[in-house]
């Protein structure tokens, strides 16, 4: 057992770099070339192993240190009995930990133009990948440009990863960019060919000759930079997590934690990050999966796919939607939704999910009141207004509202907003789906006026040429199926209103009046309310009141 110092490699041209990340604790068992600390200059980022296997005994350094080629990082008991005093920087264990995980030389020239292009001439530069130092094969992570692009000297033009470090690579020219010759995904080395410019082009566009290669320009350039994602809007179910600060193009973070999250499937550009300057770190990721699989958050791709298919069910922990070859069970036919359907759909969709619904299922004696429709209907026969039991649905409706104003209102954060106005909406059915046109101060109008207007709105319905306006500041809706047929149903609530009556087919049913049973007329009723607004007791008193109405329409007068 040997007491080693653990110096910082030769890093090439690096000089009082920031440690920005300790990955190890005294006590911890370190194997040999396992990452110690996290440096950061501004030219790359990159992890400085152990030049030797054993327990950290002592860390000599703390995060924000300025740490140079030699500087101790480390005291190590050894266990492969080493040299009690440590040898010289870059020699011996530490030399050897350079030469394990080497590190980059970020400060070498840059490469020279080809043979036929570049330097102070016009015309076509290849740009090569210049001395990186004993990295080998590193993978391409990102490329920063575009063909077309007009590339400045030293601009960075595509990002590289080894296990150990991430740098971007820089132009050794200006020029156009002509031609990439690498993707993402592709190993490079030193002298590989990455691009092609044209500094003719550069000239024509600024009039001035393209700068020249500078000798210290072809290094490495800064690499760690937040990645901003795009606003994820709301959806449904979820609220989209806070985004990281839009600082730059790759999310700040080191090669070990990136290749993490890569593991994990974590999206690091949707991760905020807690270290210095917003660096992602290790925990960052874990706390950000956690949040995802706890449902807090969505991702990006999630919130993205919630629209289709499935409705984002995976968002909920739910099964992915069933994805069905239905052609290989018989001869099928696929037809898009329609428009309004799409809209309807998605909001029915919200309304289902968010508000916590309950239906009250009620009859309502509508005896006396059929008869006076028939009568009424008689009368008016020549007039061509057609009167049907929705016209005095929507003015009982008017009268039960005003007794149960909690019925007439919307949730705002939390607040009720009670309004004094009743705009009554009814579902209408029309060849491309559901509408919800709006009868405006149903309070004020007969149930005549009402019938028409509602025949006028139907009709624009079904021309598909009802305007914004008259689908819209409904506070109550009505869905009738009387017309159609069945017995109850669950109406969905309309949001933000906060109840919605469906009315089914009515017919004659014996009913016991206390010595026999009588045929009666009953309409049945469904009546679905937001149970954070109204509760099973007003929502039956509602119901037994509406009964009552119709039993007696006079009562409307009251
Ligand atoms: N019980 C018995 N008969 C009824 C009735 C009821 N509750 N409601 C209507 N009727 C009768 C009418 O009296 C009329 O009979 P006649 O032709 O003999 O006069 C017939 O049914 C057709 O009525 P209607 O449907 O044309 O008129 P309406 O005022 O009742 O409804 C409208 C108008 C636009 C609401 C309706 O046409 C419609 O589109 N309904 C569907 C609403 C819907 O789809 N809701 C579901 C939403 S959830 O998907």
């Amino acid at each position: 057992m040997a007491l080693v110092e653990v110096k910082v490699p030769d890093i090439g041209d690096f000089k009082d770099v920031a440690v920005i990340e300790i990955l190890v604790k005294p006590g911890d068992t370190i194997k040999q070339e396992q990452s110690l600390v996290t440096v950061e200059s501004d030219k790359a980022s990159m992890e400085i192993p152990a030049s030797v296997a054993g327990v950290l005994k002592e860390l000599k350094i703390k995060i924000g240190d300025k740490i140079s080629e030699g500087s101790v990082i480390a005291i190590v008991e050894s266990s492969a009995g080493a040299a009690s005093s440590p040898p010289p920087p870059g020699e011996g264990r530490v030399g050897a930990a350079a030469t394990a995980a080497p590190a980059p030389q970020p400060a070498a020239p840059p490469p020279q133009p080809s043979p036929g292009g570049g330097g102070s001439q016009s015309g076509p530069i290849q740009v090569k990948v210049p001395d990186i130092g004993d990295f080998k094969d590193v993978a391409i992570i990102e490329i920063l440009v575009k063909p077309g692009d007009t590339i400045k000297q030293e601009q960075s033009l595509i990002t590289v990863e080894s296990d150990k470090a991430s740098m971007e690579i820089p132009s050794s020219a200006a020029g156009v960019l002509k031609e990439l010759k690498v993707k993402v995904g592709d190993k490079v080395n030193i002298g590989d060919l990455i691009a092609v410019l044209d500094s003719t082009a550069m000239l024509a566009a600024t009039g001035s000759p393209p700068p020249q290669p500078s000798p210290s320009g072809g290094g490495l350039q800064a690499t760690p930079t937040a990645h901003a994602p795009a606003h994820i809007p709301p959806t449904a179910s979820l609220p989209p997590h806070e985004p990281a600060p839009p600082t730059g193009n790759l999310p700040h973070a080191s090669p070990s934690v990136r290749k993490f999250a890569r593991e994990l499937g974590v999206p690091l550009e949707e991760v905020k990050g807690t270290g210095p300057k917003g660096r992602i770190t290790q925990e960052d990721v874990q706390a950000f999966t956690k949040s995802v699989m706890a449902g807090e958050v969505q991702t990006k791709a999630l919130a993205a796919k919630a629209p289709a298919g499935g409705g984002g069910g995976e968002a909920l922990g739910l099964l992915p939607w069933p994805k069905v070859d239905f052609a290989k069970f018989g001869p099928i036919e696929r037809k898009p939704l329609s428009r309004i359907k799409k809209i309807s759909g998605a909001n029915l969709h919200r309304n289902w999910v968010l508000i916590p619904h309950v239906t009250n299922h009620d009859d309502a004696d509508i005896t006396d009141l059929e008869a006076f429709r028939v009568a009424t209907n008689k009368e008016n026969e020549k007039s061509g207004v057609k009167v049907t039991m929705l016209g005095f649905l929507i003015k009982a409706c008017v009268a039960a509202l005003k007794k149960f104003p909690d019925f007439n209102s919307s949730l705002d954060g939390e607040d009720l907003v009670l309004k004094s106005y009743y705009h009554i909406g009814f579902a209408a059915d029309t060849p491309n789906g559901l509408v919800v046109p709006v009868i405006k101060d149903a309070d004020k109008k007969g149930v005549l006026a009402i019938s028409q207007e509602m025949a006028e709105l139907a009709k624009k319905a079904r021309d598909g040429k009802l305007s914004p306006a008259e689908m819209s500041g409904a506070t109550f809706t009505i869905s009738s199926l009387g017309g159609i047929g069945g017995r109850y149903f669950t109406p969905i609530i309309n949001a933000p209103e906060v109840a919605i009556l469906g009315v089914c087919r009515s017919q004659t049913e014996p009913v016991w009046d206390g010595k026999q049973f009588q045929p009666r007329l009953m309409l049945p009723l469904s009546l679905s309310w937001d149970h954070r607004v109204i509760d099973g007791a007003s929502a039956a008193r509602f119901n037994a009141y509406l009964g009552q109405i119709l039993a007696d329409f006079r009562r409307v007068l009251l």
